[in-house]
Parts: structure tokens; C-alpha cells; sequence
């Protein structure tokens, strides 16, 4: 059986008309990170914060899925058909619900969801819906402390364990669509270049391309279903 562990990043989504962090046209050219993407902005101002991430949601709604998620969706699905003897975990970075809407059951959000809340009181993460405010109570434990649940800098992302795991276990690494610029994901194929083959694919090399096997350049939407076929 061959295991494979793929991470992805934003770059998988930009096809699909979300935009990417770092990039020319990335959402931190027009928002300073420490405002948004940090605990103490968000304590500073909370609905500047939710109000950055309503403008997520709202584009969210108007993105579907490309030839990207939907060829890793066809991979978990040869597996589960037994076409394919293997596994595929995907890592997403992704805030975003494309890979499921795609198809894919077997995805790890090391960052959060965009589409759910977190309580910082009880930990429960609702599905966020259009009257969340940051003084809305939690639906489980009623106390005012709902947030995004998105996993900001400064703090540790979710699924550590089952990463460790997968990557441990995995004989393939792939990382799509992500600068490796952001730990601890960027750190990934260190571990996994011990045991397993690794690939990126991306638009250019990422920060970290020299730790792979293979690069494989171009746009996601041509370059991973031209790989999974
Ligand atoms: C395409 C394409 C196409 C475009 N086809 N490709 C100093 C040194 C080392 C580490 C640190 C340090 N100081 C602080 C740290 C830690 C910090 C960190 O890494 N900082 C660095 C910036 C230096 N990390 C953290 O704080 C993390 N926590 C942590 O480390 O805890 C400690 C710990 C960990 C583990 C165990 C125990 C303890 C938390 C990080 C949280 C990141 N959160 C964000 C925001 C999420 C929510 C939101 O959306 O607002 O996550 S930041 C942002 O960056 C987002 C992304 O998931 C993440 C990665 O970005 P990504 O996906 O790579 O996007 P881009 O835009 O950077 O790149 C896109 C790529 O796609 C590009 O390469 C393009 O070329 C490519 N591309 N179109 C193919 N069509």
C-alpha cells in the first residue's frame, strides 16, 4: 500500500478565484498581519477582525472547487474503491471548504475553518452563521467568547498528533500551492524526506524547494490532475 501525505497551501484555492497570502495580489497587501492574524489584534479590535473574515466568507460563497481539489478527491476515491491500493491524508492550510466540497473525506485543517466559530471558553466550534458577533453567546456554554476559529500567529496549530502520525507513516510528501514560509508546515518535508519521496508543485519554487525531490512548476489546475491521472 503507498501512503501519501499532501499538504496544501493557498495556491491550490487560487485558481478558483480566492486570493493567495503573499502573492502580488495577496490579502497581505491590503491588511497589516498583526491587525488580523494574530491574538492581540483581535483583542484590540474584534469586529475589524470579524469583519475581515465575513469579507472571506462572503467570497467563499461565490468560489467553487477546481481541477486541483477535485483530482485529490478522485485519488481518496480510487483508494476507497480499490483501484488504487494506497491512502492520501490531506494537510490543508486552507481555511477554506474547497477540498470538501470537492469531494475529499480525509482532511486535516491544521489552521482552522473559516466556516465554523470557536468558543475560548468551552472549545466548542459551531458552524459560524450570518448573526455571529463577537458578543453572540456560545450555543454550548452561553458565555460571550466566540472567535474565528482560525489559528493564528503565535499559536499552535490543531491535529499536531495525526500530522506527526501521517508523516511518519507516509512514503510520499506532497506540498501544492504553499510558499513554506509559514512553520510549522513549513518544516513537514524535513520530516518526511527522512523515509519518503517528496514533490511540490507551485507556480515557482517555494522557500523550501531545494529539500524536494522533484518541483513540478505551473498551475495547479494543470499540473496535479496531469500527476494523479
Ligand atoms: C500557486 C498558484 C497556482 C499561487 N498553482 N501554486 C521564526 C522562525 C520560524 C518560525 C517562526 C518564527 N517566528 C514565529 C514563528 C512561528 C510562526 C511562523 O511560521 N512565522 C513565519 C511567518 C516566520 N508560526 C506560527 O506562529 C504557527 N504556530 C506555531 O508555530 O506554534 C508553535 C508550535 C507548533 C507546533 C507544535 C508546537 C508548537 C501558527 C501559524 C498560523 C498561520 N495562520 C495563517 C492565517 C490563517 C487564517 C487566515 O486565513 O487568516 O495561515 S497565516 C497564513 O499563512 C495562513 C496560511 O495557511 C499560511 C501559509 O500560507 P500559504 O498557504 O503558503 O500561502 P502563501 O500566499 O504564502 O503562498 C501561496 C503559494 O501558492 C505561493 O508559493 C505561490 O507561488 C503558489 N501559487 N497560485 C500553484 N495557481
Amino acid at each position: 500500500m503507498q501512503r501519501i501525505v499532501v499538504l496544501t497551501g493557498a495556491g491550490i484555492s487560487q485558481e478558483s478565484g480566492l486570493q493567495t497570502f503573499r502573492g502580488e495580489d495577496g490579502l497581505w497587501n491590503h491588511e497589516r498581519i498583526s491587525d488580523i492574524c494574530t491574538p492581540e489584534g483581535f483583542a484590540r479590535d474584534p469586529l475589524r477582525v470579524d469583519r475581515f473574515y465575513n469579507g472571506l466568507r462572503a467570497g467563499l460563497a461565490n468560489v467553487r472547487p477546481n481541477a486541483a481539489h477535485r483530482a485529490l478527491a478522485h485519488l481518496e476515491d480510487c483508494a476507497a474503491t480499490g483501484t488504487w491500493d494506497g491512502e492520501v491524508v490531506i494537510v490543508t492550510q486552507n481555511i477554506d471548504d474547497l477540498h470538501e466540497r470537492a469531494g475529499s473525506c480525509n482532511v486535516v485543517h491544521m489552521h482552522g475553518e473559516l466556516m465554523r466559530v470557536r468558543c475560548t471558553s468551552c472549545g466548542a466550534t459551531p458552524a459560524w452563521h450570518a448573526d455571529c458577533l463577537p458578543r453572540t453567546p456560545c450555543p454550548h456554554c452561553h458565555r460571550p467568547t466566540l472567535r474565528p476559529d482560525v489559528v493564528w500567529f503565535g499559536e499552535i496549530p490543531y491535529h499536531m498528533d495525526r500530522i506527526e502520525a501521517a508523516l511518519q507513516a507516509c512514503d510520499l510528501f506532497v506540498a501544492i500551492g504553499t510558499s513554506g514560509v509559514v512553520y510549522p508546515a513549513a518544516g513537514f518535508v524535513q520530516q518526511a524526506r527522512t523515509h519518503a519521496d517528496t514533490m511540490e508543485f507551485n507556480m515557482e519554487p517555494s522557500a523550501g524547494t531545494d529539500l524536494f525531490d522533484q518541483t513540478m512548476l505551473g498551475p495547479a489546475t494543470k499540473t496535479v490532475p496531469r500527476w494523479v491521472r
